[in-house]
């Protein structure tokens, strides 16, 4: 604790009186922008390779600064990567960090370093804008959404929120503000309900006549009807409060905006999740049938926009030349997510992996090797591509170690610093990273090895290869990105050596 104080201490002597951090006198702190996107996958951006969509904005950043070919996120679905993000720990290390129903409990444990928690520290605002999907309230309490929500974003380290709970297929489809449900009326109390129907309004299963957007066949979404579409759960009452699909993407843009405004003159930082592009995919009308590959194609349009709209507020208000701004994806792309939404068939032609195996929910590259771009016009060199191993779990250790923080081994025990390879500055990132999808995997320099697990080998409502496999799988990543070959069986030693290192990495307690 002493240490840590300490710590604290001599890095804000250090970061007030520093005379040179960047070679320039009384550096201003950068402005801190991280744009998490959901369900992009590696082949969604023009600037990876996409041929039938563009994506200008989110390329710009690239263009004026640096583009990742190996950046990852931990986990092949949301909330896993999301709590890697924020605490440094590999998910798969704590119990009920899979994708969380709308009901769930913060799955952050309160006393915990997080990633904002840092920045706070470091003297910035913090804020929290879009979706949330880590939990609310209390462990193993019902959240009572009528009364101020106890535990959320406000208790892990921002300073603002204005977030939705958990995904926008799932209820309740309300925005909440900090701690307060928006433009809740007490007469109308929201319930909310995974187990059983409640109310007694119409739901996907009983009325599907009423959807606007069908949900597909086998893939649940059927429970409470909310704007035309079935939701996975169920609600009753908030009436005033229910969202509309369409302006998702304008209410959390104007958020974003707003407190980078509020917060100009003083160092920010600002995580902006976005509810684009995962299902239900419901552009507003500004996009709607404007790309040639459906809805889908369309949020990728919208979600372009709106990275477009945050440069602007950004040269709007001054900010360009000191602000970094990041933008990445929580796991990769699926294209039937669950609703009738034609994107398999409107695709045809678009790689959304790239030429990566697997997508979201798999343990192959397409799962968890992600777009990662990175402006900073003071620092990042334009122009670079960088293909450095790095992962969102190192944010924490790298900003840590931006900030001269003493970060304790317990408080990000699997977090590395890659500071240098964030700003461009080297093409060598960490040595090794376990990801996961439904297997793990350890990949260590060209090597991944993905561990045995029963299991279907083919996801069929998503048409995702899972990369189960009862057997190892070895994979030479530098001749074959695309995990077509299973060196396993012809190199033995090396898949004793990586599964031997994998394990101990999960009895150690850390990787670092
Ligand atoms: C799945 C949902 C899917 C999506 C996913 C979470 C079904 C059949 N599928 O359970 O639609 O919501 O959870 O996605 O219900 S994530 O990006 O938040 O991890
Ligand atoms: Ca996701």
């Amino acid at each position: 604790m002493l240490n840590k104080y300490f710590g604290l201490f001599t890095s804000l002597i250090f970061l007030v009186a520093a005379p040179d951090v960047f070679g320039q006198k009384k550096q201003q702190k950068p402005n801190v922008i991280f744009i998490y996107a959901d369900d992009v996958g590696y082949g969604d951006l023009s600037s990876y390779g996409a041929t039938k969509i563009s994506t200008p904005n989110i390329d710009r950043l690239g263009k004026e600064g640096i583009r990742f070919t190996n950046a990852h996120a931990t986990s092949a679905t949301c909330t896993p990567s999301r709590f890697a993000l924020m605490t440094g720990i590999y998910p798969w290390r704590q119990k009920g960090t899979g994708v969380l129903p709308g009901d769930a409990s913060l799955i952050i444990p309160t006393e915990r370093l997080t990633l904002p928690t840092l920045f706070q520290h470091a003297g910035y605002k913090t804020a929290s804008v879009g979706k949330w999907h880590l939990g609310l309230g209390a462990p193993n309490k019902q959240i009572d959404w009528n009364k101020p929500i106890t535990k959320g974003p406000n208790e892990t380290g921002f300073d603002y929120a204005y977030f939705f709970p958990a995904t926008s297929d799932r209820v309740p489809t309300v925005f909440v503000e900090n701690h307060e449900v928006q433009a809740l009326d007490p007469n109308d109390p929201i319930e909310v309900d995974y187990s059983k129907k409640i109310g007694q309004e119409p739901t996907g299963l009983e009325n599907p006549e009423l959807l606007k957007l069908p949900a597909a066949p086998d893939h649940g979404h059927n429970n409470t009807i909310v704007n035309g579409i079935g939701r996975i759960g169920w609600m009753k009452g908030g009436k005033q409060a229910r969202w509309t699909d369409e302006e998702i993407a304008h209410v959390f843009l104007n958020k974003a905006q707003q407190f980078m405004e509020e917060n100009s003159k003083n160092p920010f930082f600002l995580y902006f999740s976005l509810n684009d592009i995962h299902v239900p995919r419901m552009p507003s009308t500004q996009f709607k049938g404007k790309s040639s590959m459906g809805l889908r194609g369309d949020v990728i349009l919208q979600m372009d926009w709106t990275v477009g709209e945050i440069l602007k507020k950004l040269d709007e208000l001054g900010l360009t030349e000191n602000t970094l701004i990041i933008f990445s994806s929580d796991n990769g792309p699926v294209l039937d997510d669950g609703y009738a939404d034609r994107a398999v068939e409107l695709s045809k032609g678009h790689h959304p992996a790239g030429a990566l195996r697997g997508g979201k929910y798999s343990a192959f590259e397409g799962g968890t090797r992600i777009p990662w771009l990175a402006r900073w016009p003071k620092v990042i060199k334009p122009g670079i591509v960088s293909d450095a191993l790095i992962c969102q779990i190192d944010l924490i250790a790298s900003f840590g170690s931006f900030f001269k923080q003493n970060i304790e081994m317990e408080d990000a025990p699997d977090s590395f610093n890659v500071m240098e390879a964030l700003l461009g500055r080297t093409q060598t990132g960490r040595e090794m990273l376990v990801k996961q999808g439904g297997a793990l995997s350890l990949t260590r320099g060209n090597w991944k090895y993905i561990e045995p697990r029963e299991g279907i080998a083919l996801q069929k409502l998503t048409n995702t290869e899972t990369g189960n496999n009862t057997k190892p799988q070895l994979y030479d990543l530098s001749k074959d990105i695309g995990e077509k070959n299973n060196l396993a069986a012809r190199n033995p030693a090396k898949v004793k050596a990586m599964a031997e290192e994998l394990d101990k990495i999960r009895e150690a307690g850390r990787s670092r």
